[in-house]
């Protein structure tokens, strides 16, 4: 994977948001979005025919769009939908079992320290999920913050490795992860809470 897909990385799942999350995504991708990813996470989230249902309309916008649509956690989504990528965190499917059944998939692996990332197959991901760059009352159980510092760390270690920052990133600070060296931000809640997400976009 390129890292320019990696600039402006919208993450969400219909608990992200307080309307239809389709028109979160047509918004988000007028606003100039570069890569999408499904994550159904959270209380109240949707399961089953519910979650695929939705999961098949935001990757047909996708797809429409041009952008990579990426799969947060969730091998048999990953394949129902047909997506263009998985995300995984640490704790999630391993990465060599995903790479042996899909050799061309895009895979991004979370790494929040120095041990996740010492312990990671990062010859086999196609980029770094990096974080929690700031505090996020997003995710509930976030690892500690560890800041615009560890992308650098990780970049000096990993040059050729496409990385994006992720966790409390919006216009205010997304400045910071790029001067560190991210190739790009993911973002939920500055995107999918904004009263004007063209805005937001344009301005990380
Ligand atoms: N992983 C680390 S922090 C986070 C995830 C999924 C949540 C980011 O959400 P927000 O609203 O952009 O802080
Ligand atoms: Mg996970």
């Amino acid at each position: 994977m390129k890292g320019e897909y990696l600039r402006k990385y919208l993450v969400m799942g219909s608990r992200n948001c307080d309307y239809d999350p389709l028109l979160v995504l047509d918004k988000a991708i007028l606003g100039g979005i570069t890569c999408f990813q499904y994550r159904e996470k959270g209380e109240g989230a949707l399961k089953g025919e519910a979650m695929y249902s939705l999961g098949h309309k935001l990757r047909r916008k996708c797809a429409e769009a041009d952008i990579p649509f990426i799969v947060n956690d969730d091998v048999e989504l990953f394949g129902a939908l047909n997506a263009d990528g998985i995300h995984v965190g640490q704790s999630d499917q391993s990465v060599e079992e995903i790479r042996a059944k899909y050799p061309n998939t895009i895979i991004g692996l979370s790494v929040s320290n120095r041990k996740e990332l010492d312990q990671s197959p990062v010859q086999l991901v196609d980029y770094l999920g990096a974080g929690p760059m700031f505090a996020t009352t997003t995710k509930k159980d976030t690892k500690e913050v560890i800041g615009p510092e560890w992308v650098k760390e990780v970049k000096h270690l990993y040059p050729d490795v496409p990385v994006v920052g992720i966790g409390g990133i919006g216009p205010e600070n997304s400045e910071r992860v790029i001067k560190a060296g991210a190739d790009g931000v993911a973002v939920i809640s500055a995107i999918t809470k904004a009263k004007d997400i063209s805005a937001v976009i344009k301005s990380l």
